[in-house]
């Protein structure tokens, strides 16, 4: 029966949602959906689930050799997936709406050392309001590793589904011990959103995405219920070398299995490959201001009132909180226009074209062939790296 997990009083507002979402194509973040499926969390924090396994991170900065780089790499990313795809469902029953993230929010963090990992350091930065557009870094100082990237998405209705085209990219660098660096290109998986008619929204990931660096194009594609295997979550990662791109290996190595459970070197190699059974380990957010304070455009102290209103049931709180600082948001870029400014951005700076995207695009035929991207300026606070 349509809207059994929605609650009875939210299921006109939930079908006139869903019939929203259906005519109008490419932005649903500002549309207003009925409680039950709020999330009090802002899309600023999504990036943390990069590191949630913090361990598999710092092992790409240990390999010693292309073809171990490359396996690292990808092991890390698909060992991510569980993370960012399911992690609300487990959390919270089902996928939610996250909140629409202003621009200029922050949000910083970091995972502790431990077992000799190295600390790991997440900045995060709402770069666009419209459309939404969100930049982030990671780096592990001590391994030599730093992820930056960008993601928005472009979101269209198909067949009861969400269909979530996500733009953007990651680019991760790896400085050898010879001093020189290896950058891998990330791209990311489209997006299909089930379960909406009963009120239950979940993803699922389809199409595929790419890894690709190192003297190594990789393409990770994703597969449904009812597709070959016939499981949910399935995928199959082919690393192909690129002849006389340094990679030293010749073979071309396939990995295949569920990515929210685990999977296996099918080719080019055997045996296990990921697994993430074991629990993940979340970011500890911190503020960036002196003494480790949060700031007023951090994402939790930003959101406090909104995000406290929907998890105790409050939504009267939530949604005048949620008024409030939408006007104040459309006053201050009004007050930019007046006085001929405009908002600058703390951490990024924003570049219409990325070379390396364009450069390592090429080999895995990646569409479009140009991308903008989002500089990272460098500037750790002083909460997480207290030597700058
Ligand atoms: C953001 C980037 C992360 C991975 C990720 C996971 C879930 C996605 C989210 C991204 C973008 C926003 C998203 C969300 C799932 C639902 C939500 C697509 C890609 C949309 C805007 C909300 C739809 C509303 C229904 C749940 C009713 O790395």
């Amino acid at each position: 029966q349509a809207g059994e997990a929605v609650p009875v009083a939210q299921r006109s507002s939930w079908t006139s949602f869903l019939k929203s979402i259906a005519s109008v194509s490419g932005d649903l973040s500002s549309m207003t959906a009925p409680p039950f499926i709020l999330s009090p969390i802002s899309l600023t924090e999504y990036p943390a689930y990069w590191c949630e396994r913090p361990e598999l991170f710092a092992e790409i900065g240990n390999a010693t050799t292309s073809e171990a780089r490359v396996l690292a790499v990808l092991k890390w990313f698909i060992s991510t997936l569980k993370g960012q795809y399911t992690s609300r469902n487990e959390t919270s029953g089902s996928e939610k709406k996250p909140l629409n993230p202003a621009l200029g929010e922050l949000f910083y963090g970091h995972w502790p050392d431990k077992n000799g990992r190295g600390k790991t350091d997440l900045i995060v930065e709402q770069v666009s309001h419209h459309p939404p557009i969100t930049a982030y870094v990671i780096e592990n100082q001590s391994k030599g590793l730093k992820l930056v990237g960008h993601n928005a998405q472009k979101t269209s209705f198909s067949g009861g589904s969400i269909i979530v085209k996500q733009i953007g990219h990651a680019v991760l660098t790896v400085k050898l011990p010879s001093g020189s660096e290896e950058k891998f290109l990330l791209t990311l998986p489209r997006l299909r959103i089930d379960g909406l008619w009963y009120g239950a929204p979940y993803i699922e990931l389809t199409e595929h995405s790419n890894v690709v660096g190192d003297g190594f194009v990789g393409v990770v594609e994703y597969k449904g219920k009812g597709y070959f295997s016939g499981k949910s979550h399935t995928f199959k990662a082919t690393l192909t070398p690129q002849p006389g791109m340094g990679g030293a290996s010749t073979k071309e190595i396939v990995v295949e299995g569920l990515w929210h459970q685990n999977s296996k070197i099918v080719t080019g190699g055997h045996g296990p490959f990921h697994d993430v059974s074991a629990p993940k380990e979340e970011v500890t957010a911190v503020g960036g201001e002196a003494k480790g304070e949060m700031g007023p455009m951090e994402t939790r102290k930003l959101w406090e009132l909104v995000s406290k209103g929907i998890r105790e049931g409050d939504f009267d709180t939530a949604s005048k909180e949620k008024t409030r600082i939408e006007n104040e948001m459309r006053q201050r870029r009004k007050d930019e226009v007046a006085s001929g400014t405009s908002w600058e951005l703390k951490h990024f700076t924003p570049i219409a074209s990325d070379p390396l995207y364009e450069e390592l695009g090429k080999l895995a035929k990646i569409t479009p062939p140009t991308e903008d991207a989002y500089v990272f300026k460098g500037n750790w606070p002083e909460s997480l790296r207290p030597s700058n």
